[in-house]
Protein backbone atom coordinates (compact mmCIF):
# COMPACT_ATOMS: atom_id res chain seq x y z
CA UNK A 1 0.00 0.00 0.00
CA UNK A 2 1.93 3.33 -0.74
CA UNK A 3 1.87 5.93 2.31
CA UNK A 4 1.95 9.39 0.96
CA UNK A 5 4.34 11.33 2.76
CA UNK A 6 2.69 12.39 6.09
CA UNK A 7 -0.39 10.65 5.37
CA UNK A 8 -1.37 8.99 8.92
CA UNK A 9 -1.82 5.19 8.75
CA UNK A 10 -5.41 5.17 9.94
CA UNK A 11 -6.80 7.80 7.22
CA UNK A 12 -5.03 5.75 4.19
CA UNK A 13 -5.99 2.59 5.72
CA UNK A 14 -10.19 4.35 5.65
CA UNK A 15 -9.15 6.48 2.70
CA UNK A 16 -8.13 3.32 0.67
CA UNK A 17 -11.30 0.95 1.73
CA UNK A 18 -13.40 3.96 0.82
CA UNK A 19 -11.29 4.57 -2.75
CA UNK A 20 -11.15 1.00 -3.57
CA UNK A 21 -13.84 -0.62 -1.87
CA UNK A 22 -17.75 -0.71 -2.27
CA UNK A 23 -19.92 1.35 0.29
CA UNK A 24 -21.83 -1.47 1.62
CA UNK A 25 -21.28 -0.72 5.59
CA UNK A 26 -20.80 2.43 7.49
CA UNK A 27 -18.38 1.25 9.91
CA UNK A 28 -17.41 3.64 13.21
CA UNK A 29 -14.42 5.83 12.74
CA UNK A 30 -11.85 3.39 14.00
CA UNK A 31 -9.32 0.82 12.69
CA UNK A 32 -8.69 -2.55 14.35
CA UNK A 33 -5.36 -3.68 14.49
CA UNK A 34 -5.24 -6.56 16.92
CA UNK A 35 -7.58 -8.46 18.94
CA UNK A 36 -7.01 -10.55 22.19
CA UNK A 37 -9.60 -12.28 24.38
CA UNK A 38 -12.49 -9.39 24.37
CA UNK A 39 -10.52 -7.07 23.50
CA UNK A 40 -9.58 -5.00 20.36
CA UNK A 41 -6.24 -3.19 19.96
CA UNK A 42 -6.69 0.22 17.14
CA UNK A 43 -3.97 1.53 14.95
CA UNK A 44 -3.14 4.09 17.73
CA UNK A 45 -2.70 1.50 20.31
CA UNK A 46 -5.97 2.03 22.26
CA UNK A 47 -7.50 -1.11 24.11
CA UNK A 48 -11.33 -1.15 23.49
CA UNK A 49 -13.45 -3.94 25.00
CA UNK A 50 -15.28 -5.98 22.24
CA UNK A 51 -19.12 -5.69 23.66
CA UNK A 52 -20.11 -7.83 19.62
CA UNK A 53 -17.93 -9.96 18.88
CA UNK A 54 -18.44 -9.54 15.18
CA UNK A 55 -21.87 -10.67 15.27
CA UNK A 56 -21.55 -13.79 17.67
CA UNK A 57 -18.72 -14.76 15.03
CA UNK A 58 -16.12 -14.03 17.73
CA UNK A 59 -18.10 -15.88 20.73
CA UNK A 60 -14.22 -17.45 21.75
CA UNK A 61 -12.97 -14.18 22.18
CA UNK A 62 -10.39 -13.27 19.47
CA UNK A 63 -7.19 -15.52 19.02
CA UNK A 64 -8.43 -18.34 21.69
CA UNK A 65 -5.03 -20.17 21.65
CA UNK A 66 -6.38 -23.86 21.21
CA UNK A 67 -8.47 -22.46 17.69
CA UNK A 68 -5.58 -20.56 16.81
CA UNK A 69 -3.42 -23.51 16.89
CA UNK A 70 -5.81 -25.92 15.44
CA UNK A 71 -5.92 -23.68 12.28
CA UNK A 72 -2.15 -23.35 12.19
CA UNK A 73 -1.69 -27.19 12.73
CA UNK A 74 -4.27 -28.27 10.39
CA UNK A 75 -2.88 -25.24 7.69
CA UNK A 76 0.46 -27.12 7.89
CA UNK A 77 -0.86 -30.42 7.17
CA UNK A 78 -3.87 -30.33 4.39
CA UNK A 79 -6.42 -27.31 4.25
CA UNK A 80 -8.47 -27.87 0.88
CA UNK A 81 -9.00 -30.83 -0.75
CA UNK A 82 -12.39 -30.23 -2.27
CA UNK A 83 -15.55 -33.54 -1.35
CA UNK A 84 -14.00 -35.43 -4.62
CA UNK A 85 -12.34 -36.88 -1.59
CA UNK A 86 -12.49 -38.29 2.40
CA UNK A 87 -10.43 -36.44 4.86
CA UNK A 88 -9.72 -37.74 8.18
CA UNK A 89 -11.51 -34.38 9.73
CA UNK A 90 -14.88 -34.33 8.39
CA UNK A 91 -16.04 -37.30 10.22
CA UNK A 92 -14.98 -36.42 13.52
CA UNK A 93 -16.15 -33.14 13.09
CA UNK A 94 -19.61 -33.91 11.64
CA UNK A 95 -20.14 -36.83 14.64
CA UNK A 96 -19.56 -34.15 17.38
CA UNK A 97 -21.94 -31.83 15.82
CA UNK A 98 -24.67 -33.71 15.51
CA UNK A 99 -23.71 -35.43 19.43
CA UNK A 100 -23.89 -32.16 20.45
CA UNK A 101 -27.13 -30.55 18.59
CA UNK A 102 -29.04 -34.09 18.86
CA UNK A 103 -29.36 -33.84 15.23
CA UNK A 104 -28.79 -37.09 13.01
CA UNK A 105 -26.82 -35.87 10.51
CA UNK A 106 -25.09 -32.31 9.22
CA UNK A 107 -24.22 -31.00 5.72
CA UNK A 108 -20.95 -28.18 6.19
CA UNK A 109 -20.97 -24.95 4.41
CA UNK A 110 -19.29 -21.62 5.10
CA UNK A 111 -21.70 -19.07 5.93
CA UNK A 112 -24.87 -18.36 7.54
CA UNK A 113 -27.03 -17.83 4.07
CA UNK A 114 -25.10 -20.84 2.85
CA UNK A 115 -26.59 -22.93 5.77
CA UNK A 116 -30.10 -21.31 4.96
CA UNK A 117 -30.42 -22.10 1.62
CA UNK A 118 -28.69 -25.20 1.60
CA UNK A 119 -31.79 -25.87 4.23
CA UNK A 120 -34.43 -24.18 1.50
CA UNK A 121 -33.21 -26.71 -0.57
CA UNK A 122 -33.83 -29.74 1.81
CA UNK A 123 -36.91 -28.23 3.05
CA UNK A 124 -38.65 -28.18 -0.72
CA UNK A 125 -37.23 -31.14 -1.84
CA UNK A 126 -38.59 -33.00 0.90
CA UNK A 127 -42.15 -31.20 0.20
CA UNK A 128 -41.82 -32.88 -2.97
CA UNK A 129 -40.47 -36.10 -2.76
CA UNK A 130 -42.04 -37.01 0.98
CA UNK A 131 -44.74 -35.10 1.48
CA UNK A 132 -45.70 -35.34 -2.48
CA UNK A 133 -46.52 -31.17 -2.85
CA UNK A 134 -46.14 -30.73 -6.69
CA UNK A 135 -42.13 -30.33 -7.75
CA UNK A 136 -41.92 -25.94 -7.75
CA UNK A 137 -45.25 -25.54 -5.95
CA UNK A 138 -44.06 -25.70 -2.24
CA UNK A 139 -44.07 -22.93 0.43
CA UNK A 140 -41.62 -21.53 2.61
CA UNK A 141 -43.47 -19.93 5.87
CA UNK A 142 -41.03 -17.45 7.56
CA UNK A 143 -41.28 -14.48 9.91
CA UNK A 144 -41.51 -11.19 9.72
CA UNK A 145 -38.34 -9.37 11.19
CA UNK A 146 -36.44 -12.13 9.90
CA UNK A 147 -32.26 -11.78 8.94
CA UNK A 148 -31.01 -15.27 7.25
CA UNK A 149 -28.01 -13.32 5.24
CA UNK A 150 -27.94 -11.73 2.06
CA UNK A 151 -28.53 -13.61 -0.94
CA UNK A 152 -31.40 -12.62 -3.30
CA UNK A 153 -33.53 -15.89 -2.49
CA UNK A 154 -33.03 -14.53 1.18
CA UNK A 155 -33.66 -11.17 1.11
CA UNK A 156 -36.35 -12.26 -1.13
CA UNK A 157 -38.43 -13.11 1.68
CA UNK A 158 -37.08 -10.17 3.86
CA UNK A 159 -39.26 -8.02 5.71
CA UNK A 160 -37.06 -5.10 5.83
CA UNK A 161 -37.42 -2.60 2.39
CA UNK A 162 -33.95 -2.06 2.49
CA UNK A 163 -32.38 -5.22 1.95
CA UNK A 164 -34.81 -5.90 -0.99
CA UNK A 165 -34.61 -2.79 -2.73
CA UNK A 166 -33.64 -2.68 -6.54
CA UNK A 167 -32.15 -6.54 -6.16
CA UNK A 168 -35.06 -8.42 -7.29
CA UNK A 169 -36.84 -10.29 -9.10
CA UNK A 170 -37.20 -12.57 -6.12
CA UNK A 171 -37.97 -16.13 -5.66
CA UNK A 172 -41.58 -17.24 -4.73
CA UNK A 173 -43.02 -20.07 -2.65
CA UNK A 174 -42.45 -17.38 0.61
CA UNK A 175 -45.05 -17.23 3.06
CA UNK A 176 -45.09 -14.34 6.11
CA UNK A 177 -46.46 -14.35 9.53
CA UNK A 178 -46.00 -12.25 12.42
CA UNK A 179 -43.28 -13.20 14.85
CA UNK A 180 -44.31 -14.56 18.26
CA UNK A 181 -47.85 -15.88 17.14
CA UNK A 182 -48.43 -19.33 16.87
CA UNK A 183 -51.94 -18.96 15.55
CA UNK A 184 -50.43 -16.80 12.47
CA UNK A 185 -48.02 -20.31 11.61
CA UNK A 186 -51.26 -22.14 12.14
CA UNK A 187 -53.98 -19.91 9.75
CA UNK A 188 -50.68 -19.13 7.18
CA UNK A 189 -49.93 -23.61 6.34
CA UNK A 190 -51.24 -25.02 3.30
CA UNK A 191 -51.65 -28.43 1.43
CA UNK A 192 -47.96 -26.78 -0.08
CA UNK A 193 -46.51 -26.06 2.82
CA UNK A 194 -43.03 -27.33 3.57
CA UNK A 195 -41.22 -25.63 5.98
CA UNK A 196 -41.30 -23.24 8.96
CA UNK A 197 -38.19 -20.97 9.28
CA UNK A 198 -37.32 -19.05 12.03
CA UNK A 199 -35.05 -17.82 14.51
CA UNK A 200 -35.52 -18.59 17.95
CA UNK A 201 -34.36 -15.15 19.01
CA UNK A 202 -34.55 -12.30 15.92
CA UNK A 203 -31.35 -10.82 15.77
CA UNK A 204 -31.44 -7.83 13.32
CA UNK A 205 -34.82 -7.28 13.80
CA UNK A 206 -33.10 -5.86 17.59
CA UNK A 207 -32.90 -9.02 20.00
CA UNK A 208 -36.56 -9.87 20.12
CA UNK A 209 -37.76 -12.67 22.54
CA UNK A 210 -40.48 -13.69 21.39
CA UNK A 211 -43.63 -14.71 24.10
CA UNK A 212 -42.83 -17.77 25.93
CA UNK A 213 -44.01 -21.03 25.03
CA UNK A 214 -43.62 -19.84 21.18
CA UNK A 215 -41.16 -22.09 20.40
CA UNK A 216 -42.97 -25.09 21.83
CA UNK A 217 -46.27 -24.29 20.28
CA UNK A 218 -45.00 -23.68 16.45
CA UNK A 219 -43.30 -27.20 16.88
CA UNK A 220 -46.42 -28.70 18.15
CA UNK A 221 -48.08 -27.38 15.32
CA UNK A 222 -45.54 -28.21 12.53
CA UNK A 223 -45.86 -31.99 13.77
CA UNK A 224 -49.45 -32.03 13.30
CA UNK A 225 -49.58 -30.48 10.07
CA UNK A 226 -46.54 -32.33 8.35
CA UNK A 227 -44.52 -29.35 8.21
CA UNK A 228 -40.86 -29.20 8.88
CA UNK A 229 -39.52 -26.86 11.55
CA UNK A 230 -36.37 -25.45 10.78
CA UNK A 231 -34.27 -23.40 12.72
CA UNK A 232 -32.20 -20.42 12.01
CA UNK A 233 -29.39 -20.37 14.71
CA UNK A 234 -26.52 -19.02 13.46
CA UNK A 235 -26.81 -16.06 15.75
CA UNK A 236 -28.29 -17.85 18.60
CA UNK A 237 -26.81 -20.81 18.39
CA UNK A 238 -23.42 -22.50 20.41
CA UNK A 239 -23.99 -20.94 23.45
CA UNK A 240 -24.74 -17.09 22.78
CA UNK A 241 -28.68 -17.26 24.51
CA UNK A 242 -27.47 -19.74 27.56
CA UNK A 243 -27.63 -23.07 25.83
CA UNK A 244 -25.85 -25.14 23.18
CA UNK A 245 -29.16 -24.36 21.07
CA UNK A 246 -31.56 -21.65 21.79
CA UNK A 247 -34.37 -23.81 21.04
CA UNK A 248 -33.45 -25.90 23.90
CA UNK A 249 -34.86 -23.56 26.40
CA UNK A 250 -37.97 -24.80 25.42
CA UNK A 251 -36.75 -28.27 24.58
CA UNK A 252 -37.64 -27.87 21.17
CA UNK A 253 -36.25 -30.08 18.64
CA UNK A 254 -36.27 -29.03 15.26
CA UNK A 255 -36.38 -31.18 12.32
CA UNK A 256 -33.81 -28.76 10.49
CA UNK A 257 -31.30 -26.63 12.05
CA UNK A 258 -28.52 -23.38 10.57
CA UNK A 259 -25.48 -23.05 12.67
CA UNK A 260 -22.49 -20.83 11.28
CA UNK A 261 -20.26 -17.28 12.98
CA UNK A 262 -19.03 -19.11 15.78
CA UNK A 263 -19.07 -22.41 14.42
CA UNK A 264 -15.43 -20.94 12.67
CA UNK A 265 -14.12 -20.24 16.17
CA UNK A 266 -13.69 -16.49 14.85
CA UNK A 267 -11.23 -17.55 12.80
CA UNK A 268 -13.03 -18.67 9.23
CA UNK A 269 -16.28 -19.33 7.63
CA UNK A 270 -17.74 -22.24 8.94
CA UNK A 271 -21.27 -23.10 8.75
CA UNK A 272 -23.59 -26.49 8.76
CA UNK A 273 -27.23 -27.34 8.04
CA UNK A 274 -28.16 -30.22 10.47
CA UNK A 275 -31.48 -32.31 10.03
CA UNK A 276 -32.88 -35.54 10.60
CA UNK A 277 -31.90 -38.02 8.96
CA UNK A 278 -35.45 -38.48 7.08
CA UNK A 279 -34.78 -35.02 5.92
CA UNK A 280 -31.25 -34.95 5.12
CA UNK A 281 -32.21 -38.53 3.07
CA UNK A 282 -33.37 -36.02 -0.10
CA UNK A 283 -29.87 -34.93 -0.74
CA UNK A 284 -28.62 -37.66 -3.27
CA UNK A 285 -24.75 -37.49 -4.41
CA UNK A 286 -24.47 -34.48 -7.05
CA UNK A 287 -27.42 -32.24 -5.91
CA UNK A 288 -25.93 -29.37 -3.61
CA UNK A 289 -22.72 -28.95 -2.49
CA UNK A 290 -19.69 -26.38 -1.97
CA UNK A 291 -15.96 -25.71 -3.27
CA UNK A 292 -14.44 -25.54 0.27
CA UNK A 293 -17.98 -26.44 2.37
CA UNK A 294 -16.65 -29.16 4.75
CA UNK A 295 -12.47 -28.63 4.31
CA UNK A 296 -10.21 -30.23 7.06
CA UNK A 297 -9.27 -26.87 7.69
CA UNK A 298 -12.99 -26.06 8.88
CA UNK A 299 -13.69 -29.36 10.08
CA UNK A 300 -10.59 -29.00 12.17
CA UNK A 301 -11.17 -25.54 13.88
CA UNK A 302 -15.22 -26.08 13.90
CA UNK A 303 -14.36 -29.86 16.11
CA UNK A 304 -11.75 -27.50 17.99
CA UNK A 305 -14.41 -24.53 18.63
CA UNK A 306 -17.37 -27.55 19.54
CA UNK A 307 -14.39 -29.07 22.20
CA UNK A 308 -14.03 -25.47 23.58
CA UNK A 309 -17.86 -24.62 24.06
CA UNK A 310 -17.98 -27.81 26.10
CA UNK A 311 -14.90 -27.67 28.26
CA UNK A 312 -15.25 -23.80 29.12
CA UNK A 313 -18.62 -24.69 29.88
CA UNK A 314 -19.86 -21.54 27.49
CA UNK A 315 -23.60 -21.96 27.12
CA UNK A 316 -23.58 -21.87 31.05
CA UNK A 317 -21.25 -19.40 30.83
CA UNK A 318 -23.53 -16.77 28.53
CA UNK A 319 -26.69 -17.53 30.73
CA UNK A 320 -24.66 -16.31 34.04
CA UNK A 321 -22.71 -13.45 32.39
CA UNK A 322 -26.27 -12.44 30.26
CA UNK A 323 -28.16 -12.39 33.44
CA UNK A 324 -26.03 -9.90 35.29
CA UNK A 325 -25.48 -7.79 32.35
CA UNK A 326 -29.25 -7.09 32.23
CA UNK A 327 -29.30 -6.79 35.62
CA UNK A 328 -26.49 -4.23 35.67
CA UNK A 329 -28.02 -2.59 32.50
CA UNK A 330 -31.61 -2.44 33.93
CA UNK A 331 -29.95 -1.08 37.16
CA UNK A 332 -28.80 1.83 35.04
CA UNK A 333 -32.71 3.21 34.71
CA UNK A 334 -31.83 6.14 32.62
CA UNK A 335 -34.36 7.64 30.41
CA UNK A 336 -32.41 7.43 27.59
CA UNK A 337 -32.83 3.50 28.04
CA UNK A 338 -36.63 2.83 26.98
CA UNK A 339 -35.94 -1.31 27.28
CA UNK A 340 -33.52 -3.84 27.96
CA UNK A 341 -33.98 -7.26 26.66
CA UNK A 342 -32.04 -10.19 25.33
CA UNK A 343 -31.47 -13.71 26.23
CA UNK A 344 -27.96 -15.26 27.52
CA UNK A 345 -25.39 -12.78 26.16
CA UNK A 346 -27.59 -11.50 23.24
CA UNK A 347 -28.78 -8.52 24.65
CA UNK A 348 -30.33 -5.30 23.03
CA UNK A 349 -30.45 -2.05 24.59
CA UNK A 350 -33.72 0.15 22.86
CA UNK A 351 -32.30 3.89 23.34
CA UNK A 352 -35.42 6.37 23.41
CA UNK A 353 -34.72 8.07 19.37
CA UNK A 354 -35.76 11.64 21.00
CA UNK A 355 -32.55 11.40 23.29
CA UNK A 356 -30.32 10.07 20.31
CA UNK A 357 -30.19 7.20 17.61
CA UNK A 358 -28.35 4.11 18.77
CA UNK A 359 -25.94 4.89 16.26
CA UNK A 360 -24.45 7.95 17.85
CA UNK A 361 -24.93 5.86 20.98
CA UNK A 362 -22.07 3.52 19.89
CA UNK A 363 -20.04 6.38 18.44
CA UNK A 364 -20.29 7.61 22.07
CA UNK A 365 -19.57 3.90 23.26
CA UNK A 366 -16.67 4.03 20.89
CA UNK A 367 -15.11 7.51 22.74
CA UNK A 368 -15.33 5.62 26.37
CA UNK A 369 -13.60 2.88 25.22
CA UNK A 370 -16.13 0.08 24.02
CA UNK A 371 -17.28 -1.39 20.72
CA UNK A 372 -20.97 -2.41 19.60
CA UNK A 373 -23.12 -1.86 17.45
CA UNK A 374 -26.83 -0.66 16.20
CA UNK A 375 -29.54 -2.16 14.74
CA UNK A 376 -32.65 -1.40 13.14
CA UNK A 377 -32.09 2.35 14.75
CA UNK A 378 -33.06 2.51 17.86
CA UNK A 379 -31.05 -0.69 19.45
CA UNK A 380 -27.77 -1.23 20.91
CA UNK A 381 -26.42 -4.75 20.85
CA UNK A 382 -24.66 -6.41 23.04
CA UNK A 383 -22.88 -9.44 22.62
CA UNK A 384 -19.55 -9.61 23.58
CA UNK A 385 -17.64 -13.04 23.30
CA UNK A 386 -19.14 -15.34 25.62
CA UNK A 387 -15.44 -15.76 27.61
CA UNK A 388 -16.44 -12.42 29.19
CA UNK A 389 -15.23 -11.64 32.66
CA UNK A 390 -17.98 -10.20 35.29
CA UNK A 391 -15.28 -7.08 35.69
CA UNK A 392 -15.46 -6.08 31.65
CA UNK A 393 -19.36 -6.29 32.22
CA UNK A 394 -19.05 -3.65 34.77
CA UNK A 395 -16.47 -1.78 32.51
CA UNK A 396 -18.98 -1.89 29.34
CA UNK A 397 -22.49 -0.83 31.90
CA UNK A 398 -19.96 1.73 32.96
CA UNK A 399 -18.61 3.02 29.77
CA UNK A 400 -22.36 3.12 28.76
CA UNK A 401 -23.53 5.11 31.48
CA UNK A 402 -20.89 7.75 30.41
CA UNK A 403 -21.90 7.58 26.77
CA UNK A 404 -25.39 8.41 27.64
CA UNK A 405 -24.25 11.13 29.72
CA UNK A 406 -21.71 12.62 26.89
CA UNK A 407 -24.63 12.35 24.94
CA UNK A 408 -27.31 14.17 27.19
C1 LIG B 1 -24.61 -8.40 7.64
C2 LIG B 1 -27.66 -8.84 11.16
C3 LIG B 1 -26.65 -10.22 12.87
C4 LIG B 1 -27.97 -14.19 10.93
C5 LIG B 1 -28.92 -15.25 11.00
C6 LIG B 1 -28.14 -16.14 8.95
C7 LIG B 1 -27.20 -15.12 8.82
C8 LIG B 1 -27.10 -14.13 9.82
C9 LIG B 1 -29.87 -15.35 12.18
C10 LIG B 1 -26.31 -15.11 7.60
C11 LIG B 1 -26.07 -13.07 9.69
C12 LIG B 1 -25.02 -11.04 10.24
C13 LIG B 1 -24.83 -10.60 8.80
C14 LIG B 1 -24.30 -9.21 8.89
C15 LIG B 1 -24.95 -8.58 10.10
C16 LIG B 1 -25.23 -9.75 11.00
C17 LIG B 1 -26.51 -9.64 11.68
F1 LIG B 1 -27.63 -7.73 11.89
F2 LIG B 1 -27.57 -8.60 9.90
F3 LIG B 1 -28.74 -9.58 11.42
F4 LIG B 1 -25.73 -10.98 13.30
F5 LIG B 1 -27.68 -10.03 13.59
N1 LIG B 1 -28.99 -16.19 10.02
N2 LIG B 1 -26.07 -12.03 10.44
O1 LIG B 1 -27.92 -13.25 11.92
O2 LIG B 1 -25.01 -15.45 7.95
O3 LIG B 1 -24.15 -15.33 5.61
O4 LIG B 1 -23.60 -13.49 7.20
O5 LIG B 1 -22.60 -15.76 7.54
O6 LIG B 1 -24.96 -9.00 6.63
O7 LIG B 1 -24.50 -7.17 7.73
P1 LIG B 1 -23.78 -14.99 7.02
Amino acid sequence: MTIEPGFPLAASAIAQEERYGAANYLPLPVVLVRGEGVHLWDEDGRRLLDMMSAYSAVSFGHGHPKLVAALIDQARRLAVTSRAFHTDRLGPFLARLCRLTGMDQALPMNTGAEAVETALKAARKWGHTVKGIADGQAEVIVARGNFAGRTTTIVGFSSEPQYRRGFGPFAPGFVSVDYGDPQALEAAITPNTCAFLVEPVQGEAGIVVPPAGYLKAVREICTRRGVLLICDEVQTGLGRTGRVLACQHEGVRPDGLTLGKALGGGLLPVSAFLASAEVMAVFQPGDHGSTFGGSPLAAAVGEAALQVLVEEKLPERAAAMGEALLGKLRALARPAITEVRGKGLLIGVEIDPAFASARQVCEALLREGVLSKDTHGTVVRFAPPLTIEPRHLDEAVAALDRALRSLA
